[in-house]
């Protein structure tokens, strides 16, 4: 039998955190994985509710271990809506590593400021979109938690600011 090693096997190890869905450790910092679909602002907006920041990617590693925890397009805290063409993490960082597409960041329309995991490219590579979109999240904290009645708190907390500003962001399309 022969197996074929392809980029996108590249494995890198985590932890995942017992007895609780979708949160995982890598490098002393955790990871909620956020599965309700929302627009980029709508994330930022949630995760600034709590000590932590939206997806901030530092590593080649860091990269690799999302790619193998995510199983849909997924924001990363990426924009370049300040200012065209130049792409800084949530937290006013520049990029010290990147992973686009072939052809990406292409700012279609002149809309696309945010950058998310495009599970339809061959690696899970970064694409930019416009801010209708609507995607999964990863909430990031800097910082190791693994009780879990403290990460129960964290998520409940999280989910609803996520229903908040999806019922605030309705709100103003109705009106
Ligand atoms: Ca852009
Ligand atoms: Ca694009």
């Amino acid at each position: 039998m022969i197996f074929v090693i392809t980029a996108c096997s590249k494995s890198v190890e985590y932890e995942k955190v017992e007895n609780f869905d979708d949160c995982y450790i890598f490098n002393d910092h955790t990871y909620l994985y956020i599965k309700h679909k929302i627009n980029w602002y709508n994330a930022n907006n949630a995760c600034e509710s709590q000590e932590a920041h939206l997806l901030i990617i530092n590593t080649e590693q860091e990269n690799d271990f999302i790619k193998q925890i995510i199983n849909d397009n997924t924001w990363l805290g990426l924009s370049d809506v300040e200012n065209e063409g130049f792409w800084k993490w949530v937290n006013g960082e520049p990029l010290s590593f990147s992973d686009w597409m072939e052809r990406q960041p292409d700012n279609t329309a002149n809309l696309e400021h945010y950058a998310y995991y495009n599970l339809n490219a061959e690696y899970y590579n970064w694409n930019d979109r416009d801010d209708i979109a609507d995607y999964k999240f990863i909430y990031e904290y800097d910082f190791e938690i693994t009780e879990t009645e403290v990460l129960v708190n964290y998520k409940n907390d999280l989910i609803m600011n996520v229903d908040i500003y999806i019922e605030e962001f309705t709100d103003s399309i109705d009106k």
